[in-house]
């Protein structure tokens, strides 16, 4: 039956390296996960050459075994992410605040893990929708591992962990129909939202830039709530966590993050690789507010509120150290898909506040991993295990991968009398400690009254924008609101943000183009708090175009000295340069030399670059005339604020385009466009755009 030449002319086929050579190369052998050689990874094992799949094929089996259970559960929050290694360093040591390890001495290093994500989009789901976005950071100190689990917004949705369950429900897809996926524009987020005015501050962030960042490397980060120091003394102080990016602030405009979607969905995610591929290591600075009893007793709003901030201008940031990330994950499943937070995770010198939202917190992290990871011992998975000994009597569990030795797993015993290992002992030198903090009263299910002003810090932070912020945030309102399906969940939105501005909200009615209803009764007098400017983005802009990437468009013909003092002046300046041509083969420059070129015009949309330098040859300028995709680079660059340069014999594409001369398009100097590409001309917004 069997035809053996045919069979052995099959198994002979190439299979780019062959095994000798492989052997010979001193590469390793395929085996199975039990360590049995494989010959044969192409054929299954069969009962002739034209039988069914024998049952014994135990390889086989394996293979499609291990490969059928290669998911697990992912985040019911924070599911879209990405990370990297890297290390934080002590630059300003506060002993006399807390006995941290790491706060200790000045120059002190210690390698950490930080992962960055939106909330509410699951695994797969794009970069750039608007969302917060998470910005966790695991410390693998030398007394124990320190989880620092916060957003790029320093407030939150809700003040008690109660609600959580309810908020994530309405922002996620809606139940029935399973769409809209990572978008907050629908019926049932608005409806929760409009129900609960404690979500107003939060909001005015989430429809801010703050929620449709450029760049992971570009944003800033927040504990949130407020947490505890303590000092070798017991000296306790409150304290609130701030990182600060070195490339500044930046985000995108809402038409680009919707472009930017399409164009590519992994637009953070492969900045992110890139940066630090390429040697360009994001940086961070760590710095806290220190305050204590006294201050949070004389303030008009409660400080163990998450929906609330305390202006930097109230509490000034000191600058403790900072956190560089300098090398990517080997395996994305491995490390940023196992890695586990837990905000539990403390070490001595750091304790929690009595904040209802983090208290809940402090619960949901380490039963969440449970249920994700599989496994009581995901402490064990090497991204998640501790740098420092760790030693206890917890013992077995599923996937226990430790030896424990010995007879006792028990304390206390007292195995040392026969000579035998005892095992670790509680110490009270340099453990863990709790805040001694006194607590009296009735046990109740009750919100304090100090937790309800839901709008002035909303307002506060609304006046303290520019006015280019305060339009995109109506702008935002109106996209999201237009979106609701359900009007009277409109209506209660715009009712309950009168309260935040009786303008803003005619603003906002007049983009929806419906009457203003009746003003819903706030439960405590808004009041009207100081401008923060700290709070902006535009006027805290960032100071230069480093770590920014350009596109130069070219086309045969384009001149080479033109794109070599590009290059030239991109590498001076910190910024990557793409060369995008019509294709990816490249092009014959004037003087007959080949350029190659990163990538082809109809992937790389201009919203992919922070600025663009147009330098095409003039035959090459009347050719792209007929390609959508050029005048699309070009038109969206112009109507995303960007500075474009523009050689002489590109202005036919300008003027296709639509693009009027302005001072960020450079016809003459191409060149300055390298020195501002990370800024965007605001003051061309309200000519070329329906802000409000
Ligand atoms: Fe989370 N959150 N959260 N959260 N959260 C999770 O934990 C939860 C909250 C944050 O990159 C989950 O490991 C509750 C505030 C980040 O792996 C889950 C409440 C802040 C990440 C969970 C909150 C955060 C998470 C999902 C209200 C900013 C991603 C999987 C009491 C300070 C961490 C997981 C990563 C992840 C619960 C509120 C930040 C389900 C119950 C406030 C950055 O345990």
């Amino acid at each position: 039956m069997s035809d053996n030449t045919k069979n052995s002319i099959i198994n002979d086929q190439p299979r780019g390296k062959g095994d000798e050579v492989q052997q010979k190369n001193g590469t390793a052998t395929l085996t199975t996960n039990h360590g049995v050689s494989i010959s044969d990874n192409q054929n299954s094992l069969r009962s002739h050459d034209h039988g069914p799949t024998l049952l014994e094929d135990f390889v086989l089996r394996e293979k499609i075994f291990h490969f059928d259970h290669e998911r697990i559960p992912e985040r019911i929050v924070h599911a879209r992410g990405s990370g990297a290694h890297g290390y934080f360093e002590c630059t300003n040591p506060i002993p006399e605040l807390t006995m941290a390890s790491i706060f200790q001495k000045k120059g002190h290093k210690v390698p950490l893990f930080a992962r960055f994500s939106t909330v509410a989009g699951e695994k797969g789901s794009k970069d750039t929708p608007r969302d917060v976005r998470g910005f966790a950071v695991k410390f693998y100190t030398e007394t124990g591992n320190w989880d620092l689990v916060g957003n790029n917004i320093p407030v939150f949705f809700i003040q008690d962990a109660m609600k959580f369950p309810d908020l994530i429900h309405a922002v996620k897809p809606e139940a029935d129909r399973g769409f809209p996926q990572a978008a907050s524009a629908h019926d049932t987020f608005w409806d929760f939202i409009s129900l609960m005015p404690e979500s107003m501050h939060m909001i005015m962030w989430a429809m801010s830039d703050r929620a449709i960042p450029r760049s992971y490397r570009m944003m800033e980060g927040f504990g949130v709530h407020t947490f505890r120091f303590i000092n070798n003394q017991n000296d306790i102080k409150f304290v609130k966590f701030h990182w600060r990016p070195l490339l500044g602030l930046q985000s995108t405009l809402w038409d680009e993050a919707v472009k930017i979607s399409g164009a590519d969905p992994d637009y953070h995610r492969r900045d992110l690789w890139e940066a630090i591929h390429s040697g360009n290591f994001p940086e961070w600075e760590l710095a806290v507010q220190i305050f204590d009893e006294d201050f949070a007793n004389y303030q008009e709003y409660d400080v163990l509120d998450a929906t609330k901030l305390i202006p930097e201008e109230d509490v000034v940031l000191q600058v403790v150290g900072r956190m560089v990330l300098d090398r990517n994950p080997e395996n994305h499943f491995a490390e940023v898909e196992q890695v586990a937070f837990l905000p539990t995770n403390v070490i001595p010198g750091i304790d929690f506040s009595e904040d209802p939202l983090l208290q809940g917190r402090l619960f949901s992290y380490l039963d969440t991993q449970k249920s994700r990871l599989g496994t009581t011992n995901f402490h064990q998975i090497p991204i998640n295990a501790p740098r420092c000994p760790m030693h206890n009597f917890q013992r077995d569990g599923m996937m226990q991968t430790h030896l424990h030795p010995g007879r006792a797993s028990y304390e206390p015993n007292s195995l040392d009398e026969a000579g035998e290992d005892q095992g670790p002992r509680p110490s009270t030198h340099g453990a863990f400690t709790t805040a001694n903090i006194k607590g009296e009263g009735v046990k109740l299910r009750l919100r304090s009254s100090s937790f309800a002003d839901h709008y002035s810090q909303a307002r506060q932070f609304l006046f303290s924008q520019t006015e280019a912020e305060q339009n995109h945030i109506a702008a935002a309102f109106v996209f999201e609101l237009s979106k609701v399906e359900l009007t009277h969940v409109r209506l209660r939105v715009l009712s309950s943000l009168r309260n935040v501005s009786d303008d803003f909200a005619k603003k906002v009615s007049i983009g929806l183009n419906i009457d203003l209803p009746k003003k819903m009764q706030a439960l405590v007098q808004v009041k009207d708090f100081p401008v923060s400017d700290k709070l902006s983005i535009h006027k805290n802009p960032p100071i230069s175009s480093k770590g920014r990437c350009i596109a130069a468009l070219v086309t045969d013909g384009t001149d080479d000295d033109e794109i070599n003092n590009i290059k030239m002046a991109c590498k001076k300046a910190g910024v990557v340069l793409k060369l995008i041509a019509s294709k990816i083969g490249g092009i014959e420059l004037k003087s007959g030399a080949h350029l190659n070129v990163d990538g082809q015009l109809a992937g790389n949309p201009s919203v992919l670059f922070d600025a663009i330098i147009l330098v095409p040859s003039a035959k090459g300028a009347e050719a792209l005339l007929k390609d959508a995709a050029a005048i699309g680079f070009v038109s969206d660059a112009y109507s995303h604020l960007k500075a474009i340069g523009a050689n002489t014999q590109s202005q036919v594409l300008l003027k296709k385009a639509n693009v009027e001369n302005d001072d960020f398009v450079y016809v003459k100097q191409i060149l300055s466009v390298i020195e501002v590409a990370h800024q965007r001309m605001w003051a061309r917004e309200p000519f070329i755009s329906m802000v409000i």
